[in-house]
């Protein structure tokens, strides 16, 4: 697992890569062909972060199946020697694989987590070196999410399925780094919170690199700047007198910040963790953040704009934000993959409260889990579940640290009817509460698997339900929807006393297009059906939530029940409101004040 996020500090530097890089697709299916041993031969350039499928104008690479080659120089600053220095991929988007001139450094499966290779001893300070990452966008039954190359016994052309809901973006859609480090550091810090009357705690553990002496130190620095508590060695607990909570939509940030010291008393690494504090519990049907009953309002989000992709863009980061907030929203789910490190570090500095999601999406139609079936090479598979518990791994050692993040989702809409599903999640539950035991764990139901058929819920903390009565059935009779509605979210409260939230449910909707009598794909029914939801959530205790879906429009793949993508947006794809906008913002604000 690879360390913290680099950062600079008075003992870190940071050498930030991103900008045109030389491009090329693999000629060749196979991840063994040539190019990237030498220097690459192309005319196209790729920007860094960007998805490179709607960057050119060339369908081959829109469509493209297989390795991709980025390239570019990097010099290591001069000042960098007798440090340790490290190359950095924030995400390759599905596979990647890292070449230092020609030698392989770095190899990584996962499409949207950070892995990075220790350069060091490779290349020189002041030196020179050719950088390549070969990318590969292939989904398996090995890969999460999901999917199947098909090749066409007519052209031979071959296609990347998948049984998710949106598009197969690849290539490096985030930053990549080249940072530094002293040779004696810190790997990892882990802290949990809490707070006991006025004085906050944190527990924390640190891992220190190999050969480190120095010892281990804490201050705590508050938001004016001023130390209020401090401690040493690499486990305990500091206390923070009159201590001010991280709240949802009230952010307050303590600098953590760990260093290494000599016996001689001089700083040799220092390390500044944003942390929040703020505690999570599930009391019956109640989500308490600090004690108090949260309700989540806001969204399934995804990485999605025009032209980038899943590229991350600052722009459309901070503009995405400044929309949950005029809408009234106090959060969202990372649906269906974490996204990017850089967004949950803004979500803890603005107090958005963040569901985050694994990558395992797709795990539905027509696949079987061990024990069913439709088990097999060619279906969801032991190597599928053990893709998932690394994913699971990954993401809750990169995101631990977030006071923004309230719960993991360890999958979106399994098949969790199916009767191997018990088996498949058993050990991943588990696992995730080893890692973790702060914060609850949940998973995305979907529709098929109700509280008659499904067979996993009791494993999890919160019921995250994704619905869809009034559009995938009863599509356009709202009345009968409303009924159907009640008597499955009665169910799940018979069932279980557990807090339920809403993770999922809205409606196809064409922006522009009007009706009188209130038709599905209007914007008249898109705000009706909404409201009667809300009508329906409020008349049940255990509501502890609602997220639509969605809050964008969104790129899927192409097929005939998408019109150049996924309408369900309470925004257009380029961030214009729907009507259902307007009616949320009157709802959300309006639930803020009670
Ligand atoms: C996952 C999300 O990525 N949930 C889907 C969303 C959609 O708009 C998709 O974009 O299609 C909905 C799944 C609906 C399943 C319907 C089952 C109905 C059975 C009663």
């Amino acid at each position: 697992l690879p360390m913290l996020k680099p950062q600079r500090s008075l003992s870190r530097d940071l050498v930030n890569l991103d900008g045109l890089w030389k491009f090329s697709v693999a000629t060749s299916p196979n991840s063994t062909a040539q190019p990237w041993t030498g220097p690459l031969v192309t005319d196209l350039e790729c920007p860094v972060p960007a998805s490179y499928n709607d960057i050119f104008v060339d369908r081959a690479i829109h469509d493209h199946v297989g390795w991709v080659y980025y390239q570019r120089d990097v010099i290591v600053p001069k000042g960098w020697s007798g440090e340790q220095y490290f190359v950095r991929a924030e995400s390759a988007t599905h596979e990647g694989q890292i070449y230092v001139n020609d030698r392989l450094v770095a190899h990584h499966v996962g499409g949207y987590t950070p892995f990075e290779a220790d350069v060091t001893d490779l290349v020189t300070a002041g030196q020179q070196f050719r950088l390549t990452i070969a990318v590969n966008n292939i989904l398996t039954f090995e890969t999460l999410p999901p999917g199947k190359v098909l090749t066409s016994a007519l052209t031979g052309k071959r296609t990347q399925k998948y049984y998710h809901d949106f598009y197969n973006y690849a290539g490096l859609a985030r930053s990549v780094w080249l940072y530094s480090v002293p040779k004696q550091h810190i790997q990892d810090i882990t802290v949990v919170t809490d707070y006991k009357g006025n004085t906050g705690m944190i527990n924390y553990n640190i891992t220190v690199a190999k050969g480190t002496t120095g010892k281990v130190q804490i201050a705590v620095i508050d938001e004016s700047g001023k130390t209020v508590a401090e401690g040493s060695g690499a486990t305990g607990t500091i206390n923070i007198p009159s201590v001010k909570l991280w709240q949802p939509g009230a952010a307050y940030l303590y600098n953590f910040r760990a260093s290494i010291v000599d016996s001689s008393k001089k700083t040799l690494d220092t390390y500044n963790l944003a942390t929040g504090i703020r505690t999570i519990v599930v009391k019956n049907t109640q989500f308490l953040i600090n004690g108090k009953p949260f309700y989540f309002t806001g969204f399934g989000k995804h990485e999605d704009t025009n032209v980038r992709g899943k590229g991350h863009d600052q722009a459309y980061m901070v503009h995405d934000f400044q929309l949950l907030n005029w809408i009234g929203a106090n959060s969202f789910r990372t649906s269906h993959y974490p996204y990017t490190e850089e967004m949950m570090e803004y979500a803890d500095r603005r107090g958005i409260v963040v569901i985050d999601e694994t990558p395992a999406v797709g795990l539905n139609f027509g696949l079987g889990t061990p024990g069913s079936v439709t088990f097999g090479p060619d279906l969801i598979n032991n190597k599928t579940q053990a893709a998932h518990a690394q994913a699971i791994r990954e993401l809750i050692h990169r995101d631990k640290n977030h006071a923004s993040v309230v719960m993991w989702s360890i999958a979106n809409e399994p098949a969790s009817d199916d009767k191997g599903a018990r088996a498949y999640f058993e050990p991943l539950a588990a696992l995730a509460r080893s890692l973790d035991s702060s914060r609850p764990i949940t998973f995305a139901n979907v529709g098929f698997a109700t509280y008659l058929t499904d067979k996993i819920s009791d494993l999890f903390d919160v019921l995250c339900l994704n619905r869809y009565y009034g559009w995938y059935t009863e599509t356009g009779d709202l009345a009968e929807a409303e009924v159907v509605l009640t008597t499955e979210l009665q169910g799940w409260v018979k069932k279980f006393d557990k807090p339920i939230v809403m993770t999922e449910y809205g409606a196809d909707t064409v922006s522009g297009l009007h009706t009188v009598l209130g038709l599905p794909w209007s914007e008249e029914y898109q705000v009706a059906m909404l409201g009667m939801y809300h009508k329906v959530f409020d008349s049940i205790k255990a509501m502890a939530g609602e997220h639509v879906w969605n809050f964008a429009d969104f790129q899927t793949t192409i097929g005939t029940g998408r019109v150049d993508g996924n309408k369900k947006g309470v925004f257009t794809r380029d961030r214009r409101p729907k009507a259902a906008a307007h009616a949320l913002k009157e709802r959300w604000t309006n639930l803020k004040k009670k």
